[in-house]
C-alpha cells in the first residue's frame, strides 16, 4: 500500500527553513528546520532568538525527520475493500475518492437531513487555516456542530470564571520569579519551556520550583517542594494554603478590598478548610501543607503555572478556580514575576470568520459533544439531542477510536455498516482503519499556515518548506475540492491557504505575512498593567471573583459550589473500584501522535500501570507481571511497575498508547468517562475508579 518515499524537487544544496511546531502542544515553540538536497527535511531544533522558545524543544519534534519520512506514511487516497477495521484497502484516485465522499454525504443528507453529517476534528495540527477549515464546511452545509470538550473545557471554566478571561502575566516572567509553582502539569514531558523559564529563575535568583502533582512525574522530580496529592483534591489543598495564608497574616487585604468580589466571605468560610480537613482529603501531611502556604506567604512573587491535567476530574473547574483564587488572596498578581497563568487564547482577538465560516453559522443546528463520540455514534438520544442518527464523518486531524472516552463504545459506533466514514490522515490509525476512504494528508513543512501559542505569546508563521510525499495533500484543499462537490459556497473556499493566512492577519490586526515571513513571528504580548489585571479583570465590575457565576461558564451549573471548596463530584474510589486511575501524558508520544516513529515507541517501551508497592503486595501482584485494570465501562490488561511514587489507592498509566501495544489489543480509554463534565462538558480522563487484579 505504502510506496517507499519519493522526494519531488530536489534542490542542489542543503539548507534552513523557519517553522512552527504544528502540534498541540502549548510551547509551540520557533523552529528552525534543516533541508536537505533531496528535498526531505532532516534535524529540528529550537530558534535561539525567540524569547519564550530560546532553542528548547522536545526530543520527539527534534527528531521529526523520523516521522516525516517515515515508510508507512499514507501517500495514496485508499478505498476500503474489507471488513471496517481489517486494515484492507486499494489504493484510489483523488477524483474518485472525493467523489464518493461527496456522493455518500448527500445521499445521507437527503435521507436525514444535513445535521446526519457529522465533521469532527481536532489539534492533529494546530495551524489555523488547516485545523479549523473543516468548520467552514459545517457551517455551510449545515452539517452538525461540534462542541469541543476534549482537552481545555474544563480548565478554562475554571480559570475564566474567576479572572473573566483567558490571559495572564507574562509566561517569560517565571524567569523572574522568586517561585514558580507548577500545579498539574507534566512541563518536562508536555511543555518542557515552563522548565527553560523556571529553572532560568533557579539559577539566576534562586527562585523555589514547587510541583503539585499525583505522582512523582519527571517535573515534580525537578522539583524543590513537591506534593503529591489524591487525584481530583486540588479544592482541598487551594482551600487550605489560604485559610493558611489568611491565619497567619499574609493576605494581602488591601489588595482583595480594591480588586476582588467578596474577601471578607471567603474567609468566613476558609475557617472550617484547615490543614488538618484537607490532609485527610489529599492525603498530604498538615507540615506540608503548612509550609507550601508559608512559602507563597512569604514568597511574594510568586508565579502560578496551571495545568490542564488537575482540572481533567469531574471537579476540574472548581480545582482550577480554587487555585488561581491564590493568587487573589496573596496578590501575588501585582509583582513582576507574580500571578497566575493558565493559557493566553484570548490575547490574539483573531477575526477567525473567513476560516471558520462563522457568517454562515446557524444556530439551530445541533452542537454534538466531541467527547461523547460513542455515545452519538451507538445511537443514545442524549447524546444526538434526539435529532436524527449520524450516519457521516468526515475525520480531520484527530484519531477518536483510541483518544476519545469510552473506547468500547467508540469502537462499536465506528463498525455500523449504515455509517459512512472518510478519515484525512497521515498515518493508518486505528480511526483511519475503520474508514470507508482514507485520504493522506500533508505535513506542517508542505503546507503553509499561521499558529498562535497557548502557553506564550507569539504568533508564528509556518510557510511550505518542502514538497509533500506521494499525493498527500493538506487539509485546506480537501476541504474546497469537497465543498465545490457538495455545492457549499463561501469565499473562503476559493482561496489559497496563504491567502486564507493574508486575510485573516489583516481581519485581525496583526502584521502581514511579508512582515512575518522575514520577522518568523510576532510578539503579541500586552502590556505588564494589562496582563497583571492591575487595571482591573475582565468582569463589568472589574473585580476577581472567589465567587464564580457557574451558570455563565455553562449550562449545567446545578450543585456547583459557590466559594472554592473540595467538590465531592468525583468517580470515587468504592469497595467495587478501590484504585484511583489517572491516564497522564508520556513524554515521548504526544496524545498518539509519534506513537508510529520507532524511537519513542522504544523509550516508552509498553503500555505500563505504576502502582505502589504496598497496593501490590496486599494483590500479591509483582514488578513486570501482567494486571487487569477496570470498571463497568470495560476492561484493559498491561504490565506492572511497583512505583512509590504515588499515593496508596492511586494507579497511574501514562498514555496514550494505540489499543494494539495492549494485550487484548484495547487501550486505556475503554476505562475514561464521556459524560460531561460540569458546567461546560468535558473529559474526565483522570478520574476514574477501578478494580486491579493480577491478569
Ligand atoms: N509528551 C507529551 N506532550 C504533550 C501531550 C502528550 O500526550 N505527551 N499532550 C499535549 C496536549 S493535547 C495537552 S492538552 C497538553 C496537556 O498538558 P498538561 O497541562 O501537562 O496536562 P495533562 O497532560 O493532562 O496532565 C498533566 C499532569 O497532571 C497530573 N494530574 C492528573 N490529575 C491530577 C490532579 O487531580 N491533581 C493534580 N495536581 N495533578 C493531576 C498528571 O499526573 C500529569 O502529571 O500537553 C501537550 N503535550
Ligand atoms: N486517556 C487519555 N486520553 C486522552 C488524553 C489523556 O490525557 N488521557 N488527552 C486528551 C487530550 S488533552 C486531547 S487534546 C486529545 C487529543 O487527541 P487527538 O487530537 O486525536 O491527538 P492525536 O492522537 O495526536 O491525533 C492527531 C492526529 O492528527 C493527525 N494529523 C496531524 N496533522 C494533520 C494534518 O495536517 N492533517 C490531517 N488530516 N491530519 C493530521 C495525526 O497524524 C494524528 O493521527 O486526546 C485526549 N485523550
Ligand atoms: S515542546 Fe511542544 S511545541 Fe515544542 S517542539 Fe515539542 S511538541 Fe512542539
Ligand atoms: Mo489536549
Amino acid at each position: 500500500m505504502n510506496a517507499p518515499f519519493v522526494p519531488v524537487k530536489p534542490q542542489s544544496t542543503s539548507s534552513v527553513g523557519y517553522s512552527a511546531c504544528p502540534h498541540d502542544c502549548p510551547s509551540t515553540c520557533a523552529l528552525e528546520i534543516d533541508i536537505a538536497p533531496d528535498g526531505r527535511i532532516g534535524r529540528v531544533r529550537g530558534a535561539e532568538d525567540n524569547s519564550y522558545t530560546a532553542g528548547v524543544i522536545c526530543a520527539k519534534v527534534a527528531r521529526y525527520a523520523e516521522r516525516a519520512n517515515h515508510k508507512e506514511r499514507l501517500l495514496q487516497p485508499l478505498l476500503r475493500t474489507g471488513p471496517k477495521g481489517s486494515g484492507q484497502f486499494s489504493p484510489i484516485s483523488w477524483d474518485e475518492a472525493l467523489d464518493r465522499t461527496a456522493a455518500a454525504f448527500l445521499a445521507a443528507e437527503k435521507k436525514y437531513g444535513s445535521e446526519t453529517v457529522w465533521p469532527y476534528y481536532y489539534a492533529g495540527t494546530m495551524g489555523l487555516v488547516q485545523r479549523d477549515g473543516i468548520n467552514r464546511l459545517r457551517h455551510a452545509k449545515r452539517y452538525s456542530g461540534q462542541h469541543s470538550t476534549i482537552c481545555v473545557t474544563l480548565a478554562r471554566a475554571g480559570y475564566i470564571a474567576a479572572t473573566g478571561h483567558l490571559s495572564g502575566p507574562d509566561p517569560r516572567e517565571m524567569a523572574k520569579s522568586d517561585c514558580v509553582v507548577i500545579w498539574g502539569t507534566n512541563a518536562v514531558h508536555t511543555q518542557v519551556n515552563v522548565m527553560t523559564h523556571a529553572i532560568r529563575a533557579r539559577k539566576e535568583r534562586g527562585a523555589r520550583i514547587v510541583v503539585v502533582d499525583v505522582y512523582n512525574n519527571a517535573t515534580a522530580q525537578q522539583a524543590d517542594m513537591a506534593l503529591i496529592l489524591r487525584p481530583g483534591t486540588d479544592g482541598a489543598l487551594a482551600c487550605a494554603v489560604m485559610h493558611v495564608l489568611f491565619r497567619d497574616g499574609y493576605a494581602d487585604r488591601d489588595y482583595m478590598a480594591r480588586h476582588t468580589d467578596v474577601p471578607a466571605e471567603l474567609e468566613a468560610h476558609l475557617k472550617t478548610r484547615t490543614p488538618e480537613w484537607a490532609s485527610a482529603i489529599t492525603g498530604l501531611s498538615v507540615a506540608k501543607i503548612e509550609a507550601f502556604a508559608r512559602l507563597l506567604g512569604e514568597t511574594k512573587r510568586h508565579y502560578i503555572r496551571l495545568g490542564y491535567g488537575f482540572a481533567r476530574s469531574r471537579n476540574g473547574a472548581v480545582n482550577m478556580h480554587a487555585a488561581t483564587c491564590i493568587a487573589s488572596v496573596t496578590g501575588s498578581w501585582q509583582y513582576e514575576g507574580g500571578g497566575a497563568f493558565h493559557n493566553n487564547g484570548a490575547i490574539f482577538h483573531w477575526n477567525k470568520t473567513l476560516i471558520d465560516g462563522l457568517d454562515a453559522v446557524d444556530p439551530n443546528i445541533r452542537m454534538l459533544d466531541q467527547s461523547q463520540i460513542g455515545p452519538v455514534l451507538t445511537g443514545d438520544a442524549k447524546a444526538l439531542k434526539n435529532g436524527p442518527p449520524v450516519t457521516a464523518l468526515l475525520i480531520q486531524n484527530t484519531n477518536p477510536m483510541e483518544v476519545a472516552p469510552e473506547s468500547l463504545l467508540v469502537k462499536r459506533g465506528f463498525e455500523r455498516d449504515d455509517l459512512f466514514t472518510c478519515v484525512h490522515e497521515q498515518f493508518m490509525t486505528a480511526t483511519a482503519k475503520m474508514a470507508d476512504i482514507v485520504l493522506p494528508a500533508t505535513m506542517f513543512t508542505e503546507h503553509d499556515d499561521i499558529y498562535q501559542a497557548g502557553g506564550q505569546q507569539h504568533i508564528l508563521l509556518g510557510p511550505k518548506l518542502v514538497e509533500a510525499p506521494g499525493e498527500a495533500r493538506e487539509n485546506h484543499a480537501v476541504i474546497c475540492d469537497l465543498a465545490k462537490r457538495l455545492g457549499a459556497e463561501h469565499p473562503g473556499f476559493l482561496m489559497s491557504a496563504i491567502e486564507m493566512v493574508e486575510a485573516t492577519l489583516k481581519n485581525s490586526g496583526w502584521p502581514d505575512v511579508a512582515t512575518l515571513r522575514s520577522q518568523r513571528w510576532h510578539d503579541c504580548q500586552p502590556d505588564f498593567e494589562t496582563a497583571h489585571f492591575l487595571g482591573g479583570f475582565a468582569w463589568p465590575d472589574r473585580k476577581f471573583r472567589f465567587a464564580p457565576d457557574w451558570a455563565a461558564m455553562g449550562p449545567d451549573a446545578a450543585g456547583m459550589p459557590r466559594l472554592p471548596d473540595h467538590w465531592t463530584s468525583i468517580e470515587e474510589a468504592d469497595a467495587e473500584h478501590p484504585f484511583r486511575l489517572v491516564t497522564a501524558p508520556a513524554r515521548n508520544f504526544l496524545n498518539t501522535s509519534f506513537t508510529e516513529t520507532p524511537s519513542s515507541a522504544k523509550r516508552e517501551a509498553r503500555p505500563t500501570a505504576f502502582i505502589h508497592p504496598d497496593d501490590a503486595a496486599a494483590l500479591q501482584i509483582t514488578d513486570g507481571q501482567l494486571v487487569t485494570l477496570g470498571n463497568r465501562r470495560g476492561e484493559v490488561r498491561l504490565h506492572a511497575k511497583l512505583y512509590d511514587g504515588v499515593q496508596h489507592g492511586v494507579v497511574i498509566v501514562e498514555s496514550i498508547w494505540p489499543h494494539a501495544a495492549f494485550v487484548d489489543g484495547m487501550g486505556i480509554n475503554a476505562l475514561t468517562g464521556a459524560d460531561a463534565a460540569q458546567p461546560n462538558g468535558g473529559a474526565a480522563f483522570h478520574d476514574n475508579a477501578v478494580w486491579l487484579r493480577a491478569a
